[in-house]
């Protein structure tokens, strides 16, 4: 699918984000090709990457690989070289043994350390870096996520003619959890560095204002923050969603439909089917969910022979500590459960510790009577719109967590708390004996609410509200928040 570039155009638009939208191929002859890696914003942002003579910077997913600029498929992609110690440092460390846990409500306790700072720090610098290079005058950059928070400063140092988007996939934390950062300060005004600043719902971007106000005394008028030097940033929330059509009809497909079929046959065809599908990670309540599935059978409420519950889990950042415990911890209570609760014929939990290719999961959630989406915390999660989205018989019940994301738009799901084990119980027995009638009256609004607001959607409302910043001239020095913290008073 690659061809070779050397000759590197300047870019109109550029995405920045910690992985590129590609995986590496070697076919049986040796031959190393690119392949999309799935997922909603490289289909979101395609059609725009083409139109405008698009870039994307992201690391290549190998260490130590340093590889030239290439085209694919319409645009350029830009590989960030990461070295393994870089990786241990700035990518599980600082990204997801710092920032993960504090932003998800410290559900695990963060470490924190300098040396990962550092790593952090100056990879962000590289990005930056190759991004400036990339850009044309004027160009307009949208940074993605938690691992490149300084990036938008940095660039706007750099390049102060660009227009920068930033958008956070994950929570952004209330200030009584951030202020722990020791680099609360350098975060913030990294992320000041953007002319927009996008979460992913209404809290998120209030609890940054409100940081930057009593924390670097800047004046906040509701989603505007202005800057010493005059300049505004806005903070604003964009909820991420699907390519929900997409789901839809890989979902009505023969071969889809067929092997929904055959997975409810394969689990025993049984009655009601549950399912849970996770990337493995301690933020999202499987191990809490799973626990609540076990005491309803275990009292009896549902009937192992009648009732079946299907867990996938993508294995996920398997070097990290605190998700080794968490594998062991699952394993060890779905064998608990199925010991005790078990019988010959079927398991009460069918756990697959593995990734799936998107038809296979479409088949999942047209198999599924019920799904169950119970994270602790949450930035949007996007398998309960995906669920939706694949029940066009507008059948099926969702249980979803107040604290996802998605709560405050799938209002019709059936709500619970996953501290609350009883809740979780309660949810889980109401989806599955409501009336078909009450199921299909929550389904269809659901429905509603993903096929009007998919990613298309998404993408479309930042990109057009950035393009609504004031242009600047090229070459021309633009005010910013490159003014270091001392000038403008701040203390975080
Ligand atoms: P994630 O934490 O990865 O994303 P989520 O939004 O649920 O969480 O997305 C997971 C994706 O992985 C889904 O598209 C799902 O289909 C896929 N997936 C899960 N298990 C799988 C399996 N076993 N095999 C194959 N695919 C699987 C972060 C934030 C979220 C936010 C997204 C997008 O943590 O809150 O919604 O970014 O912004």
């Amino acid at each position: 699918m690659s061809e070779a570039a050397p000759q590197l155009q300047p870019a109109d638009f550029v995405v920045v984000a910690n992985r590129l939208p590609v995986d590496r191929t070697t076919d049986t002859g040796g031959a190393v090709a690119w392949r999309t890696s799935p997922g909603g914003l490289v289909t979101a942002l395609e059609p725009v990457m083409q139109e405008r003579h698009g870039a994307w910077v992201g690391w290549p997913g190998a260490p130590d690989e340093a590889l030239d600029p290439f085209d694919y498929d319409g645009y350029h992609l830009v590989p960030v070289p990461l070295s393994g110690q870089e990786i241990e440092d700035y990518y599980e460390g600082f990204s997801n043994g710092t920032l993960w846990p504090l932003y998800h409500d410290v559900v695990a306790k963060p470490e924190y350390h300098r040396e990962w700072w550092d790593a952090y720090h100056a990879v962000n610098e590289r990005f930056a870096e190759a991004t400036m290079r990339v850009a044309g005058p004027g160009a307009t950059v949208w940074v993605q996520d938690y691992q490149l928070q300084l990036v938008p400063q940095m660039l706007r140092r750099r390049r102060p003619d660009l227009r920068i988007g930033f958008f956070l996939h994950i929570p952004f934390p209330p200030i009584e959890l951030f202020q722990q950062l020791p680099w609360r300060r350098q975060i913030i005004e990294g992320l000041l560095g953007a002319d927009i600043i996008g979460f992913q719902t209404p809290g998120g971007a209030q609890n940054f204002t409100r940081i930057t106000r009593q924390r670097l005394k800047l004046e906040t008028h509701r989603e505007m923050i202005t800057l010493p030097s005059g300049r505004s940033a806005r903070a604003k929330a964009y909820p991420i969603s699907i390519d929900a059509k997409g789901f839809e009809t890989l979902a009505q497909s023969r071969p889809v439909q067929d092997r929904a079929r055959e997975l409810r046959h394969e689990l025993g065809d049984p009655e009601v089917l549950f399912l849970g599908v996770d990337r493995l990670d301690y933020t999202k309540g499987i191990y809490h969910r799973l626990r609540a599935y076990g005491e309803l059978v275990a009292e009896r409420v549902i009937d192992p022979r009648k009732a079946a519950f299907l867990q996938v889990a993508t294995p996920s950042r398997e070097r990290v500590e605190e998700y080794k415990r968490l594998r062991d911890d699952v394993n060890m209570l779905v064998g608990r459960i199925n010991g005790d609760l078990g019988d010959l014929r079927r398991p009460a939990i069918t756990y697959l510790h593995a990734s799936f290719p998107r038809a296979e999961l479409a088949a999942m959630y047209t198999a599924a009577d019920v799904c169950v989406v119970t994270p602790l915390r949450d930035g949007m999660n996007l398998v309960c719109k995906e669920y939706v989205a694949c029940r066009s018989g507008t059948d099926g019940a969702l249980v979803l967590s107040e604290f996802a994301g998605a709560a405050g738009e799938l209002r019709q799901a059936y709500m619970i708390n996953p501290y609350d084990i009883n809740s979780m119980k309660h949810g889980m027995t109401l989806a599955m004996n409501d009336t078909v009638q009450n199921k299909r009256r929550r389904m269809r609004a659901l429905r509603r609410q993903v096929f009007t607001h998919d990613i298309e959607a998404w993408a479309t409302s930042f990109l057009d509200d950035l393009a609504a910043v004031p242009a600047t001239t090229a070459g021309v020095p633009r005010p910013g928040v490159g003014a270091p913290a001392s000038r403008t008073g701040a203390q975080a």
